[in-house]
């Protein structure tokens, strides 16, 4: 028995779906196989295909799995459940104006708005009592107001860079998107069992990416302090240094506190600070 996983084939989810998979341990032979690929060393079979078409195919069990873009989950609306979101692929849908436009959600109403996600956008002008047209468009959305088709755009955003070369301004947000794992509604036992085991690698690898290991060295005196900025997964690691007085302090911080902690550590009078990447976390 194997767990199969739908991955995007060939786009921005590709690289890091790949690499996920990698660091979870699972090898994977790329027999010239285009369309699917076994593991040598893990009970999965990945599937290469369009991101647009992963719902579908985890809906109607030709994948177990997928992994795929929230924006595109919701959009699709098919019967599929997110497990997990994955913390890669992350991208905003927005409204967008010209440059120059003044923006309002009332000034929407009665207005065209060229999107490729008609059902996110719809949902959000029901919520927002706005009566406007949609235009369904598959790509290039971003030139729409510019060849007269209409006079706002709902696009994916990341770096806001295609926008600004097409004169146009980002206005207001009504998705926050990130790649996520999401799975097929009804899974025997023996493919749960394997998804399990997938997801407690999953968690362990991104627990290990959001955290960093760190050694430093601390005066005696001012040990109580420097701990007191360390949480740790239990408390830190204390060992004696060869020099009397001094102590080596070894602790597990989070990589969004990082920079903020280190000028207090050094602050307080620690030195010869390491900050090391932590390969796996298992809690
Ligand atoms: O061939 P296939 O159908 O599989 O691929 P695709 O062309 O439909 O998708 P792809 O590879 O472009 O995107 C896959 C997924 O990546 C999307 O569904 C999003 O979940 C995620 N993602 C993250 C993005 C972006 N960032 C992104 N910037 N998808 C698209 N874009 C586009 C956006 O549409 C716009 O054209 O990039 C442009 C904007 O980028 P900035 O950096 O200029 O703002
Ligand atoms: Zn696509």
């Amino acid at each position: 028995m194997k767990l199969k996983i739908a991955i995007q084939k060939s786009g921005r989810l590709s690289e890091d779906s790949l690499r996920l998979l990698k660091e979870c341990g699972i090898d994977l032979s790329n027999g010239g196989n285009k369309l699917k690929s076994t593991s040598s060393n893990f009970p999965l079979e990945v599937y290469f295909l369009r991101d647009d078409d992963i719902p579908q195919y985890v809906e109607d069990a030709v994948a177990d799995i997928g992994i795929v873009g929230e924006n595109v989950v919701y959009e699709k609306q098919k019967d599929v459940q997110v497990l997990e979101q994955l913390g890669f692929g992350k991208c905003r849908l927005s409204l967008a104006v010209g440059r120059n436009d003044e923006y309002s959600r009332a000034a929407l109403q009665g207005k065209r708005i060229a999107t490729s996600y008609p059902v996110i956008l719809q949902q959000f002008l029901d919520r927002e009592n706005i009566t406007a047209e949609i235009h369904e468009i598959s790509g290039s959305v971003e030139i729409a107001p510019g060849i007269g088709l209409a006079e706002a755009i709902c696009d994916l955003v990341s770096s806001g860079s295609t926008l600004l070369t097409n004169g146009l301004k980002e206005a207001e947000t009504i998705l926050h998107s990130q790649a996520v794992l999401i799975r097929h509604n009804q899974l025997g036992a023996e493919k749960m069992a394997i998804l399990e085991q997938l997801l407690f690698r999953l968690r362990s690898v991104r627990q290990a990416r959001n955290n960093k290991y760190i050694l430093l060295n601390a005066p005696n005196d001012k040990l109580d302090q420097i701990i007191g900025l360390l949480p740790g997964m239990k408390s830190p690691t204390v060992l004696p240094l060869a020099t009397s007085g001094w102590s080596s302090v070894h602790s597990v911080i989070d990589e969004n506190d990082f920079w903020n902690i280190i000028q207090q550590l050094k602050a307080a009078g620690a030195q010869g600070i390491l900050v090391v990447p932590i390969e796996k976390m298992i809690l």
